[in-house]
């Protein structure tokens, strides 16, 4: 499957995360890219660059404040002190309610906070830059398909799925998935859905779209009553306004069988059919895997090449995008058995 790559997501790999209340090292690390495109490399699928700018289909996703205090954040935490080259920023307080989000405040923490969900994004150097290199993929996989390929694989990282249209949030930046979508919709595809099959749920993508019926969203995940993100991703969430009836939730326990996980898969897969789409992106997380270090799913690499099939039978053009999936010596063995089970049925 062509897949596009690009070096500069290794400029994004923050040392420190916040775990369980201790700062760890990241999960999300450039080495799983790097396993990926490795795998993919010897199973002799062809990469390539993006070739696409993103920077307008980017204005049309997230906001531009949002995008205007990502891409100078690290400059402006320099400026603070030339000794943050070496500091992680983390946010500390968030607007929630009763707290005014319409007045930016100066101070670059509280700004942090403004423009984030959670303490889960750290920010280094080459954040914007590796975002962006995800982003102009996505974007790229978009015009190939409306080119005409068939199927095309976004192997980037960070990953995007959380990062709403002007937050930052669970290691994403960028919303690769929507930019997807929505570089799509401007190449002429009039309907298009998203399926968000990580383990986690696809929050910023739901909210993007929760409003449009030009995009389904439809996502299975760990039930948000105990899965991160927690504040979203629950079956009652159907869309809003012309949106009522375009986003479909599936949550499922923690610790499900992968037997559970194909019949979500299956509803799914016929609602998706059903909204009679011109494309398909896949939110492609791979932390449903068994050996996962922070998902409590079970599915093996043989289930993923179940996965790519049972995707290659909706019949659409496709674009695969890469989310979680943090058992990273696995990562490129699983993603493989998706992109091959895929064309396998082709
Ligand atoms: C991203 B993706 C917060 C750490 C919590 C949440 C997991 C993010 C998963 N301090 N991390 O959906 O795979
Ligand atoms: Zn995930």
């Amino acid at each position: 499957m062509i897949t596009l790559f690009s070096e500069r997501h290794a400029l994004h790999a923050p040392a420190f995360e916040f775990f369980r209340g201790e700062r760890v090292p990241c999960f999300e690390t450039p080495a799983r890219a790097v396993f990926v495109q490795q795998r993919l490399l010897q199973g002799g699928h062809e990469l390539r660059e993006p070739h696409v700018d993103s920077r307008a289909v980017l204005g049309q996703v997230h906001d531009a404040p949002y995008l205007a205090f990502l891409e100078n954040a690290w400059d402006d935490w320099l400026a603070l002190d030339a000794d943050n080259a070496g500091r992680q920023p983390f946010p500390s307080v968030w607007p929630v309610r009763t707290l005014r989000s319409d007045v930016v405040p100066l101070n670059f923490i509280a700004r942090l906070g403004l423009y984030s969900m959670d303490n889960g994004s750290p920010l280094v150097a080459g954040t914007w830059e590796a975002a962006k290199a995800g982003a102009d993929a996505a974007a790229s996989a978009a015009a190939l398909i409306g080119e005409g390929a068939p199927a095309v694989f976004c192997c980037s990282r960070p990953p995007g799925h959380h990062a709403g249209a002007g937050f930052m949030g669970g290691y994403c930046y960028l919303n690769n998935a929507a930019i997807a979508a929505q570089a799509l919709r401007n190449g002429g595809a009039g309907r298009v859905a998203v399926l968000d099959v990580d383990y986690h749920h696809g929050n910023g993508t739901q909210s993007i779209f929760y409003r449009r019926n030009d995009v389904f969203f439809a996502s299975l995940h760990g039930d948000p009553l105990t899965e991160y993100p927690f504040f979203l991703g629950h079956a009652d969430e159907e869309g809003e306004g012309e949106g009522l009836g375009f986003n479909l939730n599936l949550p499922l326990p923690a610790g499900c069988s992968a037997a559970d996980w194909f019949d979500a898969l299956e509803q799914a897969c016929l609602r998706v059919a059903a909204h009679r789409s011109d494309a398909l992106v896949v939110s492609l997380g791979l932390d449903t895997f068994a050996g996962d270090p922070i998902s409590k799913f079970s599915l093996q690499a043989g289930d993923f090449r179940r996965l790519g099939q049972r995707l290659a039978a909706l019949g659409l053009p496709t674009v695969f995008v890469l989310e979680g999936g943090y058992a990273a010596q696995a990562l490129g063995h699983n993603a493989a058995q998706v992109l091959e089970g895929f064309e396998g049925e082709r």
